[in-house]
């Protein structure tokens, strides 16, 4: 009798052994980001969670919430600076508030192509404002990619920026587009992305502007009608962590977290192309106008004067070494 129980407190404190091992090996990792379970973030999200799993043995999982349900894009962030969200997939948007160098990536025309944008944060530019994060309580994992911004509208076609004045456009929570649009003589409404499509639903703003995939993926089709090809700025976006998950991995850990960030980048930046043209496609399909004959120098002049907000506030230096760089 003594020896059978003996036996089974032996096997219980196996089973509780191996649980809490099991629990120790099995890391869960929170992400959040604002863009739908079908989006190019989403893409990433996924190859990052591969990756991270098959470089850590499986002792990292990933948990994805997506459409913002942890919030938008500003109240993530703050997420990870005091350690209720792990990592995060971002526009730069709202990241300017906190990290004021990147402010100099979403001035409007400054990338003329996606090979140019990529390169540059690819590079020695990239990496250091990547670096930079550390110095406002995040930690900047790697660049990824939003993608060039287009405007759409529910009141008219529009073809030049005459056509746009007036309008009552939502934009992000950033001073740089809210400076270009105003030299436009359209009226920015900053808000957060989740509470998007309600606005353009119940008429608040008139427009808005995101790269294809967001606005295929997020349904803005369904409350939107007019599609003008401007690709007025280059959006980046950036994958970070908390410093408070970060401080707890090891050098190792680390460095798997980084390649499993690049991976997640390039399998976003790949879905991003592809959307680029079969999502406009796509989005005529869907009943959208699609306005594509756009002379954008004609847009680039209309906004030009939002540089000297810029170089006014951070000065020039940052600037022309990217333009330099390519
Ligand atoms: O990052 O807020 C925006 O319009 C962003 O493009 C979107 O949240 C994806």
């Amino acid at each position: 009798h003594n020896a059978l129980h003996a036996a089974i407190a032996g096997v219980s404190t196996l089973a509780l052994a191996a649980t809490s091992l099991g629990a120790l090996a099995a890391q869960s990792i929170t992400v959040g980001h604002t863009t739908s379970d079908s989006s190019h973030y989403s893409e990433g999200i996924d190859a990052f969670a591969a990756k991270l799993d098959e470089l850590s043995g499986g002792e990292f999982t990933v948990e994805e919430h997506p459409s913002g349900a942890l919030g938008g894009e500003r109240a993530m962030i703050e997420g990870l600076q005091i350690g209720t969200i792990d990592v995060v997939v971002t526009s730069t948007g709202p990241l300017g508030n906190f990290v004021p160098e990147t402010y100099v990536l979403d001035l409007p025309f400054l990338f003329e192509d996606y090979d140019q944008a990529r390169c540059v944060l690819d590079g020695e530019i990239g990496q250091e404002l990547l670096d930079r994060m550390g110095n406002h309580d995040l930690v900047g994992l790697a660049w990824t990619e939003n993608g060039f911004r287009h405007l759409t509208n529910s009141q008219r076609d529009v073809q030049t920026p005459e056509d746009a004045e007036g309008l009552k456009i939502r934009t992000m929570e950033n001073e740089m587009h809210m400076a270009a649009f105003r030299e436009m003589d359209v009226h920015p409404t900053p808000m957060a992305f989740p509470e998007l499509f309600t606005a353009l639903q119940q008429g608040t703003v008139d427009g808005q502007e995101n790269p294809i995939s967001v606005i295929l993926t997020g349904n803005l089709w369904e409350v939107q009608d007019r599609l003008s090809l401007t690709g007025h700025v280059y959006s980046p976006a950036i994958m970070l962590a908390s410093p408070i998950m970060w401080d707890g991995l090891s050098d190792e850990e680390k460095g798997w977290f980084t390649e499993a960030a690049r991976a997640g980048a390039e399998a976003t930046r790949s879905m991003v192309s592809r959307l680029e043209t079969e999502g406009v496609e796509e989005l005529k399909e869907k009943g959208m106008t699609v306005v594509e004959d756009i002379d954008k120098s004609q847009f680039q002049e209309a906004v030009e004067p939002s540089y000297e907000v810029f170089t006014d506030e951070y000065g020039s230096e940052m600037l022309d070494r990217i333009r330099n760089s390519s």
